[in-house]
């Protein structure tokens, strides 16, 4: 009996209770010893070894409860947390603005059914330049514009050829994106030697695709993109569209008051366009189809969304502009 007051956990308490009351315990044994008593004597022990078994058995439950609240105060106290104590200071990171720009981008012609596609950085002279109607003699080709490589591969100007790498892959009717880095041999103000282009191409068999139906997501798209916008086409030309238009809005700066920013005109140049060109078409052994084309300039879009005046501030990666961005 004394020892149950000296335990001090539940497991030293169960070896006592196993010692005692066990099937080799003290006390089982000298219930077993009972039967070579004579009658008196039998009735009189087990009445003692009764008494005692129950007052040890109370005694064990009692220590029991005693030592199990003991141990979940334990277990408490160990897990107790201060609530009023600071917390460690999480840094967040930001979406690059560019990022941001391109994601919004593709958002808008994933909703739109468009399916996205990438392709290689380094192309050959076909999927750049030739197969989008851009003939040998072509400025455009110029080493002064273009990264040769010693071969005849080359970083690609645009991702124009992803669409023609499509094409040459698959039957219209086509309906994609392609979004990624171009390269071009120009780093000034306004031009660094690597930006994001977003191209979008669509083509149906037939004459069912017009000048109206580019019109129509591009106006949508501007407005998704820049809000409340005028959009305006003005004729242009590229080599591997025609007819070909550039697309401005009302400049966001000032209204369409002029400003700066517009020089002085009301109208922000965002984007070029236009039917795809039959060359391009014959290049990729396309009969009887009809298609538009636009790209863009991510980081053109991105500076007029968040109002970022210096183009070399997207390639910095300076946190005080980034922290803008959280
Ligand atoms: C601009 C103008 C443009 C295209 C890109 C294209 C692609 C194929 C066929 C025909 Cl495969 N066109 N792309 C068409 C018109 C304009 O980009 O100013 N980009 C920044």
């Amino acid at each position: 009996m004394i020892e149950i007051y000296n335990i001090t956990n539940l497991k030293s308490l169960d070896e006592l209770r196993i010692k005692v009351l066990g099937k080799k315990g003290v006390l089982t044994n000298e219930f077993a010893k009972l039967k070579d008593l004579n009658e008196d004597e039998r009735k009189k022990v087990a009445k003692e070894l009764n008494e005692l078994r129950d007052e040890f058995s109370e005694k064990l439950n009692l220590k029991k409860e005693i030592l199990e609240k003991k141990e979940q105060e334990q277990l408490l106290q160990k897990d107790k947390i201060d609530v009023t104590l600071f917390s460690k200071k999480v840094e967040l990171g930001a979406i690059h603005p560019v990022n941001y720009t391109l994601d919004r981008i593709v958002e808008y012609f994933v909703n739109m059914n468009f399916s996205i596609h990438t392709g290689p950085l380094i192309e050959d002279d076909f999927h750049n330049f030739e197969a989008l109607n851009l003939p040998n003699y072509h400025p455009a080709r110029d080493m002064q514009d273009t990264f040769y490589f010693k071969d005849s591969n080359l970083l690609r100007t645009h991702t124009s050829p992803v669409q023609i790498r499509t094409m040459l892959k698959q039957k219209p009717p086509i309906r994609m994106i392609s979004p990624g880095a171009v390269f071009r041999r120009d780093f000034d103000l306004t031009h660094t030697p690597m930006f994001h282009q977003v191209e979008a191409l669509v083509v149906e068999e037939g004459d069912k695709v017009s000048f109206a139906n580019l019109k129509y997501i591009l106006e949508n798209f501007l407005t998704y993109m820049f809000g409340d916008v005028k959009v305006r086409f003005r004729p242009s030309f590229f080599p591997f569209t025609e007819p070909s238009a550039e697309v401005d809005i009302s400049c966001i700066f000032c209204n369409g008051d002029g400003c700066r920013v517009c020089s002085h005109t009301g109208w922000l140049e965002v984007l070029g366009c236009g039917l795809v060109d039959e060359n391009v078409f014959k290049a990729v052994g396309y009969k009887n189809v009809s298609g538009y084309a636009f790209g863009l300039g991510v980081e053109r879009f991105a500076m007029l969304i968040h109002k970022i005046s210096d183009l070399r501030s997207l390639f910095e990666s300076d946190l005080r502009l980034l922290e803008q961005f959280k």
